[in-house]
Formats: C-alpha cells, structure tokens, sequence
C-alpha cells in the first residue's frame, strides 16, 4: 500500500498561488509539475499499464503499443474485427496478476455482428510480438457509436471490473437483465462469482450511463467516474448491488432506492476516464474537461492538478510519477504535432 507525502508538490504550490478561487490557481502548478513529456506520437491511447518496466498501451483504431525505452507496436488476433466507430474500438486493457510468466491480459473492444455494434471482454496472450485471443469471457454487451463504457481493471479481490454504457439506450442502465449501463463483476475465467449482489448475473451495480473510471482505495473500496447528460458528469463510490439512478435522477436529484454521487459536475463538463486513488484522493482523466482533476475523499473538493494538455483519457500511478495520456487525435480535440502523448507528472518530492 503507497503511503507518501506526496503530491504535496501540487497542493503546496495551489496553496501559494491561489487569490483567485479554483482552477486560474492551478496555471502555476501546470508549469512546475511536468517532468516531461514521454512519449509521443500515439494514436488515440484509451488505456495504459504496465508490468515491470514495460508500459503497455491500447490505441482505439486496434492497435496494441508497447514502451520500453521507445514506442513500438504490436498486432492483434481476435476472433472478431474490431469496429471502431465513434467512441468505440479497442478500449479496455488489464495484465493479469501473473503476466511476467503468462504473458495473459484481459482485453474489451467494440464489434459488429448482424449489423449491431457490440462490446466483448477477452482473455489475450502475448506470443512473438503479437496478441492473440485465446478465451472470449464475456460478449453482446451492448454498443453504440457512443456509451460503450470500456474500463477493465483487476480489482484487489482478483476479480475483473467492466464498466459498460447504456449503449444510447438509458433504459437498459435499469433493467438489471441488460449488460449496458453497469459496472459488471466476474472472475478471471469469465464466470459469474458466488458472492456477486444478484445471484448469478454479472450485475455489479447499475442505473450507469457511461461510465468509464474505476480504481480502489487503499482500504478496497471501489470507486467510479461517468459521463452525465449535458453536464452532470460523476464521481461514484460504488457499493455492490446499488443504483446509480441513471436516467431517473442526475445531479442532486433524489430518489427511494438510487445512490447519489460523490460529486457531479453540475451544468459544466469534465467527460471523465481514467481514474487512480493516492492519498484520499481520486485523480481523473478528463476529455471535455481537458485536465487531471482530483477530488477528496475527506472532505470536498475538486480541483485542476494539470491542464494544458488537451483531452486526458487515462493515467497510471507509480511510486514516483503520474503518467497520463491524451486523446487529441479523437476528432473532438486540437491536436499539436506530438500528440498524442504520454505525460508523465512529478507526484512526490
Ligand atoms: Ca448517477
């Protein structure tokens, strides 16, 4: 478990450079906090990883990227095509626990079957350079151009976590019997855990509209960001079996049965990803928002740690630093002639 006293650099510098409230605060901070930029010239990265001292990389057009000291690239054989369209494609990618030795990681793209967009979760094993799927775990999630949700991430108990969209359709994130619009829970061989909230159903929790965050405290506790309607973006704690209310309330709506946010965004937009937890405190991706943002887990609060950078799709948290990605090259940012680029942020001193 991190204990650090870090990002004390960030909050040390907000601190000192903040007459005005909130985000102007943080331009200081932008400046101090880059180590450098890390690599460039990625192709829409939806997710990075790493095992030892390899990051690896999605890229949503169906490339799999690997860094070492230089970027390289690697093919895919999956049993389908990936289609990527909109917000769809290779999106969702974890190692597993053992990955040194199998060389297996768990794997969530976009396909299409009899005309209909889908979203699939595979098992994949890295052989001679290229990934090829060796067990389909999960598929027919649905898909649309847009709310395909995508995050794969171990949790601490060794299960997967999948957080699907409402794939357009916001009455699917209620019915308990549909894959879309949930944070799905199953165990590495794709089966359904004796202890998941409904019994025999992938079901984790619900009433999600996109959501595409997920990371754990240090005491296991899962946390989420989604994307909202017009604003109302989300930071969920998800508790197993509960309703996130998605489409019957949003904001500081009330209702008998659904859990509130943690924090939404209210009228403005962040479009948040990928997450990590340090030091009670969840830092996010965010495309719209175009920034890391962090928010307190004690306490409220939200703040900009990092902007300047254009769209932020995920990050990835080491001992030392914060890596974070862009996806400028999506078709909804301004792209400059590195991007997309892996950022990598001072966190400790
Ligand atoms: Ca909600």
């Amino acid at each position: 478990m991190r204990k650090r006293g870090v990002i004390g650099a960030f909050l040390l510098l907000v601190a000192c450079s903040s007459n005005e409230p909130n985000d102007r605060s943080n331009e200081r901070v932008a400046e101090e906090n880059l180590a450098g930029e890390f690599i460039e010239n990625l192709d829409v990265p939806w997710e990075i990883t790493r095992s030892e001292g390899t990051f690896y990389l999605t890229e949503r057009s169906g490339m799999m990227a690997n860094v070492t000291n230089r970027l390289e690239r690697q093919s895919l054989q999956l049993s389908k095509a990936i289609h990527s369209e909109g917000e769809g494609g290779l999106l969702g990618l974890a190692l597993s626990e053992d990955f040194q030795e199998s060389q297996t990681a768990f794997l969530y793209y976009t396909y299409l079957e009899d005309g209909k967009t889908l979203n699939r979760v595979v098992k994949v094993q890295l052989k001679e350079g290229v990934w090829t799927e060796t067990a389909a775990l999960l598929d027919k999630i649905p898909g649309s151009q847009f709310h395909n949700g995508g995050r794969v991430k171990l949790g601490p108990d060794g299960m997967l976590y999948i957080t699907t969209g409402d794939a357009g359709e916001p009455e699917l994130a209620q019915n308990k019997e549909s894959l879309a619009g949930k944070i799905l829970r199953m165990d590495v061989q794709g089966n359904v855990p004796e202890d998941n909230p409904f019994k025999g159903s992938y079901v984790y929790s619900y009433g999600h509209r996109n959501p595409q965050g997920l990371t754990w405290n240090d005491e296991g506790q899962l946390f989420s960001s989604e994307h909202g309607q017009s604003g109302h973006d989300e930071i969920n704690q998800i508790d197993a079996g509960n309703n996130y209310g998605w489409p019957v309330i949003e904001g500081d709506e009330v209702a008998d049965g659904m859990t509130q946010p943690l924090y939404h965004s209210g009228t403005d937009t962040w479009a948040p990803s990928g997450m990590v937890f340090l030091n009670d405190q969840l830092y996010v991706a965010c495309l719209r928002g175009e920034a890391i943002r962090s928010f307190q887990l004690r306490g409220q609060g939200t703040t900009i740690v990092k902007d300047g950078i254009g769209r932020v799709r995920s990050l990835f948290l080491d001992e030392e630093y914060l890596y974070a990605i862009t996806n400028n090259k999506d078709g909804r940012g301004e792209p400059v002639k590195e991007d997309d680029r892996i950022i990598k942020l001072i966190i400790d001193n």
